[in-house]
């Protein structure tokens, strides 16, 4: 808990007292507890609730979080996800729910005024601080391809995240590498595990990910002390245990045959499963299909017609070439209650009908829907995608179909 948290130099505030001295809306507060409630519909305390009234309740009295954010080989997009959206004020609210106290791309000072900063942050709330870090660190040559203020990149990392009370990997590269590690790897690029094994470290990998994460890691920490569960990569569960394919609008294409053969081909026009153009939706585990980008409706990789690339997986990203179609490991079939795919008019089963029902509705509550419908055990049989398949898989066709099982 952070609530002792009074530093030589002053008190943090509440939330709730810094967005009251701030003018903030309780309606703006309010649409960022929904954003969270759909970001973590499970695996979170913190928005585990009914409504976001009572995830504001909550929230309101959490001490914001000091935050220290560092910067090594990136190309600062896990900052722009994080503050770009279709709601102006959004940026603004979330640097009122944290207190970011050093942020080298956001902060207007520079030079011997931002070391001074960095120090003192250090200093103030040695212990208690959250260190994010964006970007990889190279470690070649003993790290001089990235210096700042004369030190390498790990020296700095060793230093501010080795007296953090956790510290956040955000993004592929800060995670394991990312973009810079690809092969040949010139600078020697690494994650923070690489460098500080023993610490408390959650990776939130993608590039960029979605920043909703961040926040929910953040504030669970600063409400309890405690950090979400974590995958074997140090991926909190609530984000990543969902598979891309068996939670994506496309689906339905996949399962009926119908893939786009070539960009701009008919069937991308028309919205067809990404399969035979390498998406690695099938092997990846992410929320991405449910909680989109900047607060935009279909702003996701597969939603604008890109094939996924396995961002968000250590073994795929920057490693598997992009084009590259994967295996359909798990047989992954509609269950026998779906409609068949070529139905006659009139003849859609009720349970059918009755998803397509729900699905319908406000488009905030419609994602909160879906993303509660969620198994959150791998390996349930009940979930859809784990049942044995019935005859008609995807049907043969186009290149790479012979590496489907
Ligand atoms: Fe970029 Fe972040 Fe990718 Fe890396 O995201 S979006 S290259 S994960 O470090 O800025
Ligand atoms: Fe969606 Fe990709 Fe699976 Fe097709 S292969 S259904 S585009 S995740
Ligand atoms: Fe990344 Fe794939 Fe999502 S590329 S952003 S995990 S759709």
């Amino acid at each position: 808990m952070l609530s002792s948290l009074v530093t030589s130099s002053r008190v943090l505030e509440t939330i709730d007292e810094r967005l009251m001295r701030c003018g903030v809306s309780r309606r703006a507060f309010l649409q960022f507890c929904s954003s969270l409630m759909i970001a973590a519909p499970f695996g979170l305390p913190i928005t585990d609730k009914q409504t976001p009234e009572e995830v504001a309740h909550g929230l309101g009295k959490v001490i914001r979080p000091p935050v220290i954010w560092l910067h090594f080989q990136d190309c600062t997009g896990c900052t722009e996800t994080l503050l770009r959206n279709s709601h102006p004020d959004l940026g603004d609210l979330i640097l009122n729910i944290i207190s970011l106290e050093y942020h080298e791309t956001l902060m207007a000072g520079s030079g011997k005024q931002a070391e001074e900063t960095l120090a003192e942050a250090v200093r103030n709330y040695s212990g208690k601080y959250v260190c994010v870090v964006e970007g990889s660190i190279p470690t070649g040559e003993k790290g001089i391809y990235m210096k700042l203020a004369g030190r390498p990149a790990m020296e700095v990392l060793h230093d501010v995240g080795g007296k953090a009370a956790a510290i956040i990997a955000i993004g592929s590269c800060a995670s394991w590498g990312g973009i810079p590690s690809a092969d040949p790897n010139p600078t020697g690029a690494v994650g923070v595990a690489d460098l500080l094994p023993h610490k408390t470290i959650v990776n939130i990998p993608g590039c960029p990910p979605n920043p909703y994460t961040l926040l929910g890691v953040v504030l669970q920490f600063a409400a309890s002390g405690s950090l979400p569960e974590l995958d074997e990569e140090r991926r909190p569960k609530f984000a990543f245990d969902r598979n891309i394919h068996e939670h994506c609008p496309r689906r339905a294409h996949f399962d009926a045959g119908r893939f786009v053969k070539q960009f701009g081909d008919q069937g991308h026009r028309e919205g067809w499963c990404l399969y035979e153009l390498g998406c690695k939706g099938p092997d990846t585990h992410a929320g991405c299909s449910t909680r989109h980008f900047n607060e935009i409706p279909d702003v996701w990789p597969i939603g604008i017609g890109a094939p996924c690339i396995g961002c968000t997986e250590k073994s795929i990203a920057f490693r598997v070439p992009m084009f590259k179609v994967v295996q359909i490991h798990t047989p992954a079939n509609p269950p026998d209650t779906y409609a068949p795919i070529n139905a006659p008019q009139g003849t859609v089963s009720p349970v059918a009908t009755g998803v397509t029902g729900l699905v319908v509705g406000a488009l905030l509550g419609a994602g909160y829907v879906a993303s509660r419908k969620f198994s959150t055990v791998r390996g349930d049989e009940s979930a859809p995608g784990t049942q044995s398949p019935p005859s008609a898989g995807p049907p043969d066709g186009g290149e790479g179909s012979e590496e489907r099982k």
